[in-house]
C-alpha cells in the first residue's frame, strides 16, 4: 500500500489508540501532515476514556502544533486509517467508516483490511511512516516540528534509543534535523510523581534467582518508558546481572530487559523471550520487547487455562524461560578451546557468488563510514586498499586487497540484490545516506577452505579468536566450525549458509 493511493478519498480520519503515547502522536502528525499537503479534507483524532494528560505529551502537541482531537463520537469518514494500532482492537474506541486502513508496527492481533502495512519488526509507527513520506518524494526535515515529532516518536518507543535494532529505526534516529532544545524540554517532563511510585513499589518486589543472578520485576501499568529506569537501577545492584522488567498493558506485555555481562547479550535475551509470542531485541546491555497475552495462552494451552491465567502468571513464565536459557547456553572461547574431532565431520567451501565494492571507487580515502546492515552497523575508515564484500543475505565483510585478489575472483556480469535492506553507507563528511549496491560488482569466491563442522543442538556462543568481546551465536540448526589448519580457529555457520556454501569432503 501506498500513501498516494488513499488519496482517492476524500474526507479522510486519522485514528490512533487510545491514551495516546508519543509514538502514536508523532505517526498520526505524519499522516495528517501528508493528507493536509494534497489538500484533503483530514483530522486527527483519539477516543476512550481519558483526555491527554502526561506532561510531556501536553507540552509536545502544544510545542509541535500537533492538531489532534479528543472525539467520543464521529460522523462515518470516506476513509478511517488507524496508525500505531490496528482497528477494533481493544485499545481502540470503535468509529464507523466507509473504508478503513491500518498502519502500524505492533504484532498482527486480527484480520487486516485490504489496505494496511504493519511492520512488527519495527521500533516505532514513526519508522514506518517516514519511510511511506518519503516514498511519496516528502522529506520530513523540511518541517522543523514533523521531524522533531518522530524523531520523539521513536525515541520514547525505543526507552531512549536503547532499544532499537531495526536500521529503518537507526536511520530515523540519524537522519531527523530534530529541534533539540524541544526534546530536552520533553525529556525533562518524562515521568510524574505517580510513577516515581510505581517504579519504587516494583523495586521492592523484586524476584531473584541466585544461581543465574537474574532478577524479575512486575510493574503496575504504566509508560514503559517506566520498565527501562526500574530495569536500569536493579542493574546496578552488585548481585543482579540481568533483569527483566514488565508491566500488563492494552497493547500487550511490555518487557526491558538488562544484561551487563558479556556473555549475554540483552538482545538475545529479547529475542528468546518474546520467540513466536511477540518481537523483542535491542543493544547489548539493553534491550526491550512486547508479548501478545493471546499467542502466550495459545502456545501453552494446556498450562495456561485462559488468557488471564496465562497474564497472571508471567512472573513464573519469566522467571522459567530465564533458567531455561542459561542452562542451555554453552559458551565456548576459542583460544582454550579443543575441538573433538571425533565427533565432527569434514567439509569443504563452495565457489560462491558475492558482490563487492572496491572502497576508494565509492568513497574518499581516509573518511570515516558506517555500514548499516540488517546485522548492525559497522565503522570504519576507508583505506587505500579495502573491498568491502556483500553476501547474499546483505551482510557484509571488509578485507584488504591482496587477500581479495587472493581468494576471489572477478566476473564479468551485473550484480544483483535480492536482501531484505540494502546496506547503506553513511559518511562522515556530510552524513548522507549511500546505498552500496549501485557500485557493487560481481565475483566468484574461492571455495576450497575445509573446516571440520558439527551441528549443533543447543544454544552456543563463541568468542572468536578475533573478538574476545561479542560472540557469535548458534542455535539448534546451526553448525559449528572449526578450521582444519588451524583449530582455534573456532566460529559458527548459520544453518542455511552452511548448506548453500559447504560440500562434503
Ligand atoms: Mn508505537
Amino acid at each position: 500500500m501506498r500513501l498516494r493511493d488513499l488519496l482517492k478519498y476524500e474526507t479522510i480520519v486519522i485514528q490512533c489508540h487510545d491514551n495516546p503515547d508519543a509514538d502514536a502522536v508523532a505517526s498520526g502528525f505524519g499522516l495528517y501532515t501528508y493528507f493536509k499537503k494534497n489538500n484533503k479534507n483530514v483530522r486527527f483524532v483519539y477516543g476512550g476514556r481519558f483526555v491527554i494528560q502526561k506532561s510531556n505529551l501536553v507540552l509536545m502537541l502544544r510545542e509541535l502544533a500537533i492538531p489532534i482531537e479528543y472525539v467520543t463520537t464521529l460522523e462515518p469518514p470516506d476513509l478511517l486509517i488507524t496508525v500505531d494500532c490496528q482497528y477494533d482492537e481493544g485499545n481502540v474506541t470503535h468509529f464507523d467508516a466507509k473504508e478503513v486502513a491500518v498502519i502500524d508496527h505492533h504484532q498482527v492481533s486480527g484480520p487486516l483490511p485490504r489496505m494496511s502495512d504493519v511492520r512488527s519488526s519495527l521500533g516505532s509507527c514513526s519508522t514506518l511512516v517516514r519511510e511511506l513520506l518519503e516514498r511519496e518524494g516528502m522529506d520530513i526535515n523540511e518541517e522543523k516540528n514533523l521531524a522533531t515529532a518522530l524523531y520523539y516518536g521513536l525515541m520514547m518507543d525505543t526507552n531512549q534509543f536503547t532499544e532499537i535494532y531495526h536500521p529503518l529505526d537507526k536511520d530515523l534516529r540519524d537522519d531527523a534535523a530534530f529541534d533539540r532544545s524541544r526534546i530536552t524540554m520533553f525529556r525533562n517532563a518524562n515521568i510524574s510523581l505517580a510513577e516515581l511510585e510505581i517504579a519504587g513499589e516494583a523495586l521492592c518486589g523484586y524476584e531473584y534467582e541466585e544461581k543465574y543472578r537474574y532478577a524479575v520485576i512486575q510493574a503496575r501499568p504504566c509508560d514503559p518508558n517506566i520498565l527501562g529506569i526500574i530495569g536500569d537501577m536493579m542493574l546496578e545492584v552488585d548481585a543482579v546481572d540481568f533483569c527483566v522488567v514488565y508491566s500488563i498493558l492494552p497493547v500487550g506485555v511490555k518487557l526491558s530487559v538488562r544484561s551487563c555481562r558479556k556473555e549475554t547479550r540483552a538482545s538475545e535475551l529479547a529475542d528468546y523471550l518474546t520467540d513466536k509470542i511477540g518481537s523483542g531485541g535491542g543493544h547489548v546491555e539493553k534491550a526491550g520487547g512486547l508479548i501478545q497475552p493471546e499467542l502466550l495462552h495459545r502456545m501453552y494451552a494446556r498450562e495456561y487455562g485462559s488468557i488471564e491465567d496465562a497474564k497472571a502468571r508471567l512472573r513464573e513464565f519469566f522467571s522459567r524461560r530465564l533458567t531455561a536459557y542459561f542452562e542451555e547456553s554453552e559458551v565456548i572461547y576459542a583460544k582454550d578451546y579443543a575441538a573433538d574431532l571425533s565427533q565432527m565431520h569434514a567439509y569443504r567451501r563452495k565457489n560462491l557468488r558475492l558482490g563487492y565494492v572496491k572502497a576508494s571507487e565509492a568513497f574518499q580515502v581516509g573518511t570515516k563510514i558506517t555500514i548499516r546492515t540488517l546485522e548492525g552497523d559497522l565503522e570504519t575508515p576507508v583505506t587505500e586498499d579495502m573491498y568491502i564484500l556483500i553476501g547474499m543475505g546483505g551482510e557484509v565483510r571488509l578485507t584488504a586487497e591482496e587477500n581479495f585478489q587472493k581468494s576471489n575472483k572477478v566476473l564479468d556480469e551485473p550484480y544483483v540484490f535480492e536482501g531484505e535492506y540494502k546496506p547503506t553507507v553513511k559518511t562522515s563528511f556530510d552524513g548522507k545516506n549511500v546505498s552500496l549496491i549501485p557500485y557493487a560488482k560481481t565475483c566468484m569466491a574461492r571455495g576450497g577452505v575445509e573446516i571440520y563442522i558439527k551441528p549443533l543442538d543447543h544454544r552456543v556462543k563463541v568468542f572468536t579468536e578475533w573478538d574476545e568481546e561479542n560472540y557469535m551465536l548458534g542455535r539448534a540448526g546451526d553448525y559449528l566450525a572449526v578450521r582444519k589448519d588451524d583449530l582455534h580457529n573456532v566460529y559458527v555457520i548459520a544453518g542455511d549458509t552452511f548448506e548453500r556454501m559447504y560440500e562434503m569432503v
